[in-house]
């Protein structure tokens, strides 16, 4: 054993790499190692032997085991210490112009919405992605039964085994943020949500993450005739134009009623989209006037109050008013896509020095 110790000690800390000393370990502490074999050797000894060479065995094993260890981490320090040398980054450096990025133009209309509405007077709220199935749907008026649930294409968060609550789920619209804003600051109200939203829905026109802003105004007299004001001023606003026609078609939604789906007078010239003129029909939102049993889940007077509501999608408004023609482009990050629609971190939306530029 002493002969063992002596000839690994001496190699190890001869070796001149680390390979070499892999090696060694191989060699004496490997499955058909010199060491190893020995210790096999323990099984043919009679008792009174093995009492005193097991114990030896077993500490010469660990003694070249940590001198193996010892000049592994020897070698890796220093290599380390070496890369160190060559890789030194100065961080003082300014980044390289090429490199640079743009604002994402779905960052761009969250912003231009935002600051439409706050000028309208509309406080802006954000909640949680993952939301129990009572916000996402029963305060909504969706119950457990109703086919919204499925057609929303729902992801469920798992749960433990034999816990018998309702799953979580991914927010499927920001609704849920509206409720909890009627939860907190009562009526009157006047509140957007912008936010991203999740379906599990995948192809040309759907991706499963998407961005949406819902608006909700609550007080003892408020009408459709507020609602379309609102987005007649949102509309033009948004697009840039000084004038609009709204065309409201009956829909249904299971949170309002009456509901309207909104569409916006249009021409496409050369695939260029032109708002207010022209003899086509742009679907880009819906609305209506919120289910009674929605203010009541949200803790408000339904007797004493109305309110409006509406949802946009972000996505689908960047796309238009942008010109841009494939929505799966939006999350691919490729920095020469963001050059050439996005844009400059220095222009921050607003409706005084103009909403993009
Ligand atoms: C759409 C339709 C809509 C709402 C969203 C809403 C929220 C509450 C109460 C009532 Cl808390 N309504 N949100 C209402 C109507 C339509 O979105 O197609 N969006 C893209």
């Amino acid at each position: 054993m002493d002969d063992l110790r002596e000839k690994y000690l001496g190699l190890i800390s001869d070796a001149a790499d680390e390979a070499t000393v892999e090696d060694l370990r191989v060699q004496a502490l490997g499955k058909k190692g010199e060491i190893s074999l020995k210790m096999r050797e323990l099984g043919k000894m009679d008792p009174e032997e093995r009492k005193t060479a097991g114990p030896a065995l077993n500490a010469l094993k660990e003694e070249v085991n940590s001198a193996i260890m010892a000049r592994k981490t020897a070698f890796a320090d220093a290599a380390l210490e070496e890369r160190l040398k060559t890789e030194w980054l100065d961080i003082t450096l300014p980044s390289r112009p090429e490199r640079r990025g743009t604002i994402h133009p779905i960052s761009q209309v969250w912003e231009e919405v935002t600051a439409i509405f706050a000028d309208m007077g509309f406080s802006v709220a954000e909640g949680p992605q993952i939301e129990t199935d009572w916000y996402n749907f029963d305060a909504l008026n969706i119950p457990g039964h109703h086919p919204a649930r499925a057609e929303m294409d729902t992801f469920y968060m798992h749960r433990a085994e034999g816990d018998e609550r309702p799953p979580h789920v991914l927010r499927t619209h920001t609704s849920p943020v509206q409720i909890r804003s009627m939860e907190k600051m009562g009526a009157p109200l006047r509140v957007i949500c912008p936010g991203r939203v999740y379906r599990a829905d995948y192809d040309q026109t759907h991706t499963p993450m998407f961005h949406q802003v819902e608006g909700l105004a609550v007080d003892t007299e408020i009408s459709m005739a507020n609602l379309k004001w609102c987005l007649e001023e949102f509309v033009k606003a948004f697009f840039e134009v000084d004038d609009v026609e709204l065309r409201f078609r009956a829909s249904h939604f299971p949170f309002t009623e009456p509901s309207a789906e909104v569409d916006i007078r249009c021409s496409w010239d050369k695939g260029q989209l032109k708002v207010g003129e022209g003899d086509d029909w742009l679907e880009i939102l819906g609305s209506g006037m919120v289910h009674p049993k929605v203010l009541a889940a949200g803790g408000i007077d339904a007797e004493k109050y109305q309110g409006f509501a509406f949802g946009v999608g972000i996505d689908r408004i960047a796309m238009l008013k942008y010109g841009i023609p494939d929505l799966r482009a939006f999350f691919d990050s490729d920095l020469r896509w963001l050059r050439h629609y996005g844009f400059s971190s220095l222009d921050q939306p607003g409706l005084v020095g103009g909403l993009s530029r």
